[in-house]
């Protein structure tokens, strides 16, 4: 098939998601076209049949505000015409479904029929669909697409609760190239790092206050306050991190905690990680969290959300109460104090992602849903 997808380019779960997909579809054999204002950040190595479509923000002096929506809909009418495509996959509702109707409805008047597949991530729904002046766009976005999918059980009974919503929700959720993040061995990173022995946090998100990274450094604190050896890697950056700095330094821990900033290679990080935490508030899936579970890294995360889809509670790894930071910390401190019950973990959070995330189950239910929607599609049209 021919795909276009358009996706949030930057750092993001939404935007990882949409560009893994399309390399998975590419390396499946399918020509996949990005539409986005950037080249997608993880979208590193163009392959012959992956293509980047950049959208112009025209700067009219009359525009005080560039109309991105429409310089995108005119982007995708043009892909779709142009390339012939069959499918237009958009991720996250606000405002690529609305781009994606409207090209769709303009290419209609040309006898071009393409179908418009939409995937919701989460703030799309759990922030922008709660804002009341832009609910009648996303439920008009979401039901006028031909197909819709949500990345977790969560998320689909959220959109249907809170949204007005009669389009079907199909549940795909997130997925994860197994082989590339695995278990690495890393010694000399890891003795870098942690030369006396210490056991490794890790936390990776992108510090949005959702995140509640301040509570990483809270739970570090603490089992650091007890005497364990420890050391603390935060990896990735957003408004959080300065108030997550400051209280760390309020705290004494700065000089056993590293900021890492945004990093790439997030794979080489996992392996060095004893155990993750994810005090998150709010969490359609936990991207951040398959992957270090892939990695055979035990998380400690919020019992909220999708969450307890991906983790299993005592299993693969512990759920908590948001806020709770006296239950993370013991759960932490038991996991870092006995090596059994954190390797039996580990393994099992292995086992999990490879059984029930990989890619290579996943990739081929959006192949078969795109097969249905379109087929749906075009035999409407006639
Ligand atoms: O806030 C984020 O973490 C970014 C956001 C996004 O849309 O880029 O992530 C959401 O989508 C990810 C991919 O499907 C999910 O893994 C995250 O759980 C979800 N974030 C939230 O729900 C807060």
């Amino acid at each position: 098939m021919k795909i276009g997808i358009t996706c949030y380019p930057i750092y993001g779960g939404s935007g990882v998601v949409a560009t893994e997909l399309g390399k998975a579809l590419a390396a499946r054999g399918h020509s996949v076209h990005f539409i986005s204002y950037s080249m997608p950040f993880r979208l590193a190595h163009i392959r012959e049949n992956i293509f980047f479509h950049e959208v112009d923000v025209n700067t009219y002096p009359l525009f005080e505000y560039p109309p991105y929506t429409l310089n995108l809909t005119s982007k995708m009418v043009d892909v779709v015409k142009y390339e012939k495509l069959d499918i237009l996959h958009v991720h996250y509702a606000i405002p690529h479904a609305t781009s994606a109707v409207l090209a769709r409805n303009i290419l209609a008047d040309s006898g071009i029929h393409i179908p418009i597949v939409t995937t919701l991530h989460g703030t799309d729904i759990t922030l922008i669909g709660r804002d009341p002046s832009f609910a009648p766009v996303i439920n008009y976005s979401i039901n006028e697409s031909d197909g819709v999918t949500a990345v977790s059980q969560h998320l689909k009974e959220e959109t249907l609760s809170c949204c007005d919503i009669n389009a079907e929700i199909e549940v795909i959720p997130n997925f994860i190239d197994t082989d590339r993040f695995r278990p690495l061995k890393k010694d000399h990173f890891k003795q870098a790092l942690c030369p006396h022995g210490e056991k490794l946090i890790v936390h990776v998100s992108n510090f949005r206050p959702v995140k509640r990274t301040v509570e990483v450094v809270e739970v570090f604190h603490r089992l650091h306050s007890e005497g364990i050896g420890i050391k603390l890697l935060l990896v990735g950056d957003g408004p959080d991190r300065v108030p997550t700095e400051h209280r760390a330094r309020e705290l004494g821990v700065i000089d056993d905690i590293r900021f890492l900033g945004k990093q790439e290679p997030i794979e080489e990080i996992l392996a060095i990680a004893d155990i993750f935490l994810m005090p998150s508030g709010s969490e359609t899936f936990g991207l951040a969290a398959l992957e270090a579970m892939a990695c055979r890294v035990p998380v400690i995360a919020t019992n909220i959300g999708g969450l307890p889809e991906l983790i299993i509670d005592g299993e693969t790894g512990f759920l908590c109460d948001v806020g709770d930071i006296d239950a993370f910390t013991d759960r932490a401190r038991l996991l870092l104090g006995d090596e059994e019950l954190r390797q039996r973990l580990a393994e099992a959070s292995r086992k999990r992602a490879t059984e029930c995330f990989d890619m290579d189950k996943i990739v081929p239910q959006y192949e078969s849903y795109y097969e249905r929607v379109r087929d749906r599609v075009l035999a409407e049209a006639v």
